[in-house]
Formats: structure tokens, C-alpha cells, sequence
């Protein structure tokens, strides 16, 4: 019964230590160009399109990557493309693509001269980006008909940097959408796509667009269930261990 105890309390004090231990799989950070990033080496998809540092944008003490799309003939995105080991476990496992920027132009028509996307071999989710006159940003989603679902308007939003999330419980299923840590849509089923990968930038020679990206991360969350259910299971057992006793 100690042993079961022991181990017990090391995985509690584990979990205490370790809440949800991550692993990053994609990653762009600040000014950073992303040819030549820490974590990942993104690649060039496209040309045309004026690409740059900005550091301490607008005095906001963010640092970014511009992706500059202001012609009817460019485009361009960065791509990570996922092993087959981290396509597995975006299929199988929780996740949460994060992507921080800010919509330069205002205002800017929504399309797809920004678009940020995330696939796992066997769905794609895209977001397409644009800004409403007083800055508000605007944003659309494409279903598993690549019809654009409407998530409303995203009035007092403001211009500036904002974090958009894609969700993703383990064991597959729909992705949620956040934005500034608000779920404005659930269980949201991307279209059919056969290719690994996440990708940001502009994905459209005939639209424009001008976006700051301050980061953009794709990282397998851990969901501590499990954990906790093993830690719950043993000490159970420490219990009725200690009443037979
Ligand atoms: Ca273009
Ligand atoms: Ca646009």
C-alpha cells in the first residue's frame, strides 16, 4: 500500500507541477523571419508579395511578420508541412492552433488575401481574414462544402492584435474557433483534404490583404484526464487497501 500511496502522490505532485505539458510542433514568434526560426523552418509557398520585420508595432511592444499582398498577381504563405507522425497525432490527439496578428488595412474585404489554414491529412479548416472601416476584424470560416459560415461580426473588437484559436479535442471531431479566448464557433467541420499541414499568409493571387503575424503556434495539448483518472484510480486503491487492513 505505500508503494500505491508513493506513486500516488508523485504523480499528484506531477500533475501540480506539469499542468498539461505541451509540445509545439509549429512555431513563428515576433520579427522572426519564418526561413530561418528557431523551432521550425517554414517554406515559401507563392511570390510577389512584400514580406518584412516590424518590431514594436503601433508602440505596442509586439514584434511581427508582415505579409504584405497588395497586388492582383501575388501571393504567397508559409507552409509546415506535418510528418506522418504528427499527422497521426493531430488525428488523434488535442490540439490548439493559435495565430496572434492584427489586420493592417482598414478597411480590408474579406478574403482570402489573408488566410491562416490547419489540415490533418483528412480535414482542412480555413479562416479568411478582412477589417471593417473602424478597424473591427472580420472573419469567415469555410464548412465541409467550402461555403463560408457566417460567425457574426465582431463589433468593439477594435483594430490591433488579436489571438484566433482552432480547438481540437482528442479522438477527432470538430474543431472550435476562439477568438480573444471567446469560443465564437463551435463544432465546426472543415473540408475534406488529403495534405498535412498548417499554413499563413495570402492565399489568393486575384485578392489582397496586409497582415501582422506576432505568432502563430501548433501545439498537441496534453488532455490531463487521463493522468488524473490514473492518480484518482490509485489512490482509490490506497484506500480500500488501507481499510482491509
Ligand atoms: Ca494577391
Ligand atoms: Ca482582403
Amino acid at each position: 500500500m505505500k508503494k500505491i500511496l508513493f506513486l500516488t502522490t508523485c504523480i499528484t505532485a506531477f500533475l501540480c507541477a506539469n499542468p498539461g505539458r505541451a509540445q509545439v510542433i509549429a512555431l513563428h514568434e515576433g520579427a522572426n523571419d519564418p526561413t530561418s526560426e528557431d523551432v521550425t523552418t517554414w517554406s515559401v509557398d507563392g511570390s510577389d508579395v512584400t514580406v518584412g520585420p516590424v518590431t514594436d508595432d503601433l508602440g505596442t511592444g509586439l514584434d511581427a511578420w508582415m505579409i504584405n499582398d497588395d497586388s492582383n498577381t501575388g501571393e504567397l504563405s508559409y507552409l509546415y508541412f506535418l510528418s506522418p507522425e504528427e499527422t497521426t497525432s493531430l488525428q488523434e490527439e488535442a490540439w490548439t492552433f493559435s495565430v496572434h496578428m492584427r489586420v493592417v488595412n482598414v478597411p480590408d474585404s474579406l478574403d482570402s488575401g489573408i488566410s491562416v489554414r490547419i489540415t490533418d491529412g483528412q480535414e482542412r479548416w480555413q479562416a479568411s481574414f478582412g477589417s471593417e472601416a473602424d478597424g473591427d476584424p472580420r472573419v469567415a470560416l469555410l464548412d465541409e462544402n467550402m461555403s463560408t459560415i457566417d460567425i457574426g461580426t465582431f463589433d468593439d473588437y477594435g483594430p490591433g492584435y488579436h489571438l484566433y484559436e482552432w480547438k481540437r479535442a482528442a479522438g477527432g471531431g470538430p474543431v472550435d474557433f476562439y477568438v480573444d479566448g471567446e469560443e465564437v464557433y463551435s463544432d465546426w467541420t472543415g473540408f475534406e483534404y488529403t495534405l498535412g499541414y498548417c499554413g499563413w499568409g495570402s492565399g489568393s493571387r486575384a485578392a489582397t490583404g496586409n497582415a501582422n503575424y506576432n505568432l502563430v503556434k501548433l501545439e498537441i495539448v496534453p488532455e490531463p484526464a487521463s493522468v488524473v483518472l490514473l492518480a484518482m484510480g490509485l489512490l482509490c486503491m490506497s484506500c480500500v487497501s488501507r481499510r482491509k487492513q
